[in-house]
């Protein structure tokens, strides 16, 4: 069969019967378009249907949501969980709490997942879920209320051998305290390993919370080190001020580099001096305030609600923020001003006429599903803990993360090689380990 033939037919079916979803065909195209080398080498995964199997989800729920506002209002919104591919292992993915969240939002997210999770290596499917919830300005009891009503339809699908979510945008450990505790009440049963996230003190793991950050810049660093560079005396730029972005912007710190720049959905802050984290965390994750915030208590920095943190210029982005927020023009702002590095935090946060600009001037570039698989790869580790009812150091932890980091890193390089092409393309060396992984697991499974 005409390979090209086959990905083009998968592709344009995929839209006909899922018309609307543009996320989601925009993440199965750019990891349909780089297929070709593979499935030319194992015309065995071409008869097997695998790349059509892949694309079409093993189940996809939504549910409604209803609670009860502070006000006393009875509120509605839209649950979802899609259940994407557990050849590998138990349906694995955050959850998102964004009014932007839908159907094909969480589809795009969870067919990333599922290569992401296969290139960590670890035994976890693809799956994601979330809602389209809008944390902003609600009360604690509030969200308590939406994490318990959410929780109370999904706990049915979930299981440590089943699916197991995690948090993403708008989910971080206090609403995987409250899903947590709902789920408990429901089955009756203390299952850690159900939810992935939690806080140490009660079946969390160490490096958690920093996990994701702190793995976009170990990529950073390796994708540095191939040319002779580091991170020391770097200028970073990095996107969001939510988890990824705050973790990713310590260990830049750590290793010597310093963040001049970052952001939220209102703007961005400039801060030559270099971003004060402890004031970064007080604004954002005590207050959860707005960036602003962070440049009236910091005389020093200044904050701009025009234009684009890109714009600052930089050695190393990092995009942590969400998908499709760095466009053609960043790109463009970001060669002219000399990058050397872009690796996304964030989940297919550029766009790929952004990737094209990259990859025209031989920028190095760290696609998220390889840069930030730092998190999940993590939450496995917690599973494990869960499992053996362990829980081990900061320093155990870290020190496994840094080799799984540096692993991804070296995979994707020796998988691009294997198959003609260019090792620092990091696009294609993700894309086909993920893929190669899940397509032999499914093939040896059979058609089910
Ligand atoms: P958080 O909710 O902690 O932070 C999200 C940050 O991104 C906030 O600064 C937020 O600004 C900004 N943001 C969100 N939506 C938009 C938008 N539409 N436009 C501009 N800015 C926006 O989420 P995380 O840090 O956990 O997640 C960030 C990214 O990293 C996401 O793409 C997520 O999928 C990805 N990721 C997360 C992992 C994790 O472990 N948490 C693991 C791997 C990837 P504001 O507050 O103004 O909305
Ligand atoms: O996008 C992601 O990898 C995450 N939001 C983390 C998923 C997880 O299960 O830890």
């Amino acid at each position: 069969m005409d390979v090209s033939a086959h990905i083009e037919a998968v592709y344009d079916d995929l839209r006909r019967r899922d018309p609307g979803e543009a996320e989601f065909h925009q993440a199965a195209q750019e990891v349909l378009h780089t297929m070709g080398p593979v499935l030319e080498a194992h015309p065995e995964y071409v008869e097997a249907r695998i790349v059509e199997r892949l694309c079409e989800p093993e189940r996809q729920l939504m549910f409604r949501v209803p609670w009860v506002d502070d006000q006393g209002t009875v509120r509605v919104n839209r649950g979802f969980r899609v259940e994407f591919n557990s050849a590998l292992g138990p349906y694995k993915g955050g959850l998102r709490f964004h009014p932007s969240v839908n159907l094909g939002i969480v589809k795009f997210l969870g067919f990333e997942q599922i290569f992401k999770n296969a290139l960590t290596g670890m035994a976890i499917g693809g799956g994601k879920g979330g809602a389209d919830f809008d944390p902003k300005g609600r009360s604690d009891g509030e969200v308590m209320r939406f994490c318990q009503a959410f929780m109370t339809e999904l706990y049915r699908h979930l299981g440590e051998h089943t699916d197991v979510p995690a948090g993403d945008i708008g989910v971080g450990a206090r609403e995987i305290g409250y899903l947590f505790g709902q789920y408990k009440r429901i089955t009756n049963r203390y299952e850690a390993g159900v939810l992935t996230g939690k806080p140490v003190g009660w079946g969390g793991s160490h490096v958690r919370t920093e996990a994701t950050g702190y793995g976009a810049v170990y990529f950073a660093q390796e994708m540095l080190a191939t040319r002779g560079q580091h991170l020391d005396g770097r200028r970073v730029v990095i996107s969001g001020s939510g988890n990824v972005a705050v973790y990713a912007a310590e260990k830049v710190h750590a290793l010597g580099g310093l963040v001049v720049a970052c952001s939220d959905s209102s703007g961005y802050v400039v801060d030559e001096d270099g971003l004060d984290l402890e004031l970064l965390k007080e604004v954002k994750e005590v207050r959860r305030s707005r960036i602003s915030a962070y440049a009236e208590a910091r005389p020093a920095a200044r904050f701009s609600d025009r234009g684009s943190v890109f714009d600052v210029p930089c050695d190393i982005a990092l995009p942590c923020a969400t998908q499709n927020e760095l466009n053609q023009q960043d790109a463009v702002a970001l060669v002219k001003n000399g990058v050397l590095a872009v690796a996304e935090g964030a989940n297919m946060p550029c766009t790929p006429d952004a990737v094209e600009v990259f990859r025209d001037a031989r920028i190095l570039f760290g696609p998220g599903k390889a840069a930030n698989a730092g998190g999940v790869a993590t939450s496995a580790l917690e599973m494990q803990q869960n499992a053996a009812r362990d829980s081990w150091t900061f320093e155990r932890t870290e020190d496994r993360l840094a080799a799984i980091m540096r692993q991804v890193h070296s995979q994707c390089r020796v998988t691009a090689a294997t198959y003609g092409g260019d090792p620092d393309d990091y696009v294609f060396g993700a894309n086909a380990t993920g893929f190669l992984r899940v397509a032999e697991a499914m093939t040896a499974q059979g058609v089910v």
